[in-house]
């Protein structure tokens, strides 16, 4: 079978929620991915940022090799061996006191908007049902009905309300938004770093320490969603920590596992996470052996092969070239680390379409944006080579009928 027919038989078998590049990709190693013609491609979405330590990393595959002949699932009714030293370790890597242990970014978002509202009503004493959390627009924090509820873009909420109250949106990018939304009711504020969805949209310098302020002085938890932004992605372990702020509550996933199986965490300190007691919350698989052990494993590659330097040093590099690109159809080009948005003035699919047929694979996000993000092992020698095919594709003449 050929690409061709993959794609007619997902087309007639799977549900149409998605509108994929036409690549059918059956294997793939580092940076690169093959399809099923046997066409390699340079890969700058990394599974949008969960595949930070490039696609089937050695030491992954060996570690879910080794656990998955060992022991995969107990559920959370007994204990297994990897649990305690995964949640050490991440404590110990993000300075938090405690880990709770789920499977997609969207649950650990719903874990933490739990954790809030419940130390809102037994810590901060809201009156019952009155908890309000703050989010802003342009935001993306997953796919469940609450968090949809609360998105701002039609295409992610539209159709599928009644939504859950107690959320209020804000602008991006204003702390005295969050200063006048704030009421006595406020128990958090679920922030992106950097909006990624959004279009990698990067706050000025000073925004995310002025809602820590604002946050320290009303008492309301300062929730960080680092499903996208975080693990190395931006040239820092975490993007907060750009501004020297320390959250009460930080959301990670994506790359946690290196793109291997879904692992994602909600962590904060003891005086958040205690709201929580036997029974409280909790998931079938979060915290299982394998997930623990793949995690444990990832972020042991992420140190080891100083992920995150090398996401700081080849980031600047890729974006000083990209801006030497001449074209009339830029607009602007931003970026921090190895995260990067190239907005053009039209829509940006037609040249993610002509990127994947010179070997490069990217996808557009907004319409006008096309968004950069490979796995953080890229080379120097390999970002010359994706930056050369965006120069080519942009400096080319609009397609017609683009
Ligand atoms: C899809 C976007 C990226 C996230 C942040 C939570 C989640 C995500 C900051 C939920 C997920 C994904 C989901 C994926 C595409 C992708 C995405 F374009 F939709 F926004 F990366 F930019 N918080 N982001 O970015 O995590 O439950 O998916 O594990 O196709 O929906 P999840």
């Amino acid at each position: 079978m050929n690409t061709k027919h993959f794609i007619e038989m997902e087309e007639r078998y799977g549900a149409h929620n998605y509108h994929p590049l036409d690549v059918v990709v059956e294997r793939a190693e580092g940076v690169w991915v093959y399809d099923v013609d046997g066409n390699r491609y340079l890969d700058c979405l990394a599974a949008y940022s969960a595949v930070n330590q490039g696609h089937c990393h050695p030491r992954l595959v060996k570690k879910i090799k080794e656990q998955a002949e060992k022991l995969t699932l107990t559920s959370r009714a007994f204990r297994n061996d990897q649990l305690g030293p995964y949640c050490k370790e991440l404590s110990e890597l993000s300075g938090m006191d405690k880990v709770l242990p789920m499977n997609t970014g969207a649950e650990a978002v719903e874990t933490a908007i739990k954790a809030s509202r419940k130390w809102g009503y037994t810590v901060k004493g809201i009156p019952k049902d009155k908890a309000e959390i703050i989010v802003f627009d342009g935001n993306f924090h997953g796919r469940t009905t609450t968090i949809v509820g609360f998105s701002t873009d039609p295409q992610s909420y539209g159709g599928f309300g009644p939504f859950a109250p107690g959320f209020k949106i804000v602008k991006y990018g204003d702390a005295n938004a969050v200063r006048e939304a704030i009421t006595p009711n406020t128990c958090a504020l679920i922030i992106e770093p950097i909006q990624g969805e959004g279009g990698i949209i990067i706050p000025k310098d000073g925004y995310l320490k002025e809602l820590r302020e604002i946050c320290t002085k009303e008492n309301v938890l300062f929730i960080a969603d680092e499903i996208q932004s975080g693990l190395g992605r931006t040239g820092r372990m975490f993007c907060f920590e750009w501004e020297n702020v320390r959250p009460d509550g930080i959301i990670i996933g994506k790359a946690l596992s290196g793109g291997m199986y879904p692992v994602s965490a909600f962590l904060c300190n003891d005086n958040v996470m205690s709201v929580f007691t036997p029974g409280d919350h909790g998931s079938t698989y979060g915290g299982n052996p394998l997930a623990c052990a793949v995690a444990r494993e990832a972020l042991k590659v992420i140190a080891e092969e100083r992920l995150v330097e090398r996401s700081e040093e080849l980031g600047a590099y890729f974006l000083e070239r990209l801006r030497a690109i001449k074209s009339d159809r830029l607009r602007e080009i931003r970026g921090r680390g190895l995260w990067i948005a190239i907005e053009l003035d039209k829509p940006a699919r037609p040249d993610c379409v002509a990127l994947k047929q010179k070997g490069l694979l990217c996808k557009e996000t907004h319409e006008n944006i096309i968004r950069i993000a490979p796995p953080l092992t890229i080379s120097k020698d390999e970002v010359d080579w994706a930056c050369d095919r965006v120069k080519e594709v942009l400096e080319a003449p609009a397609m017609a009928g683009a």
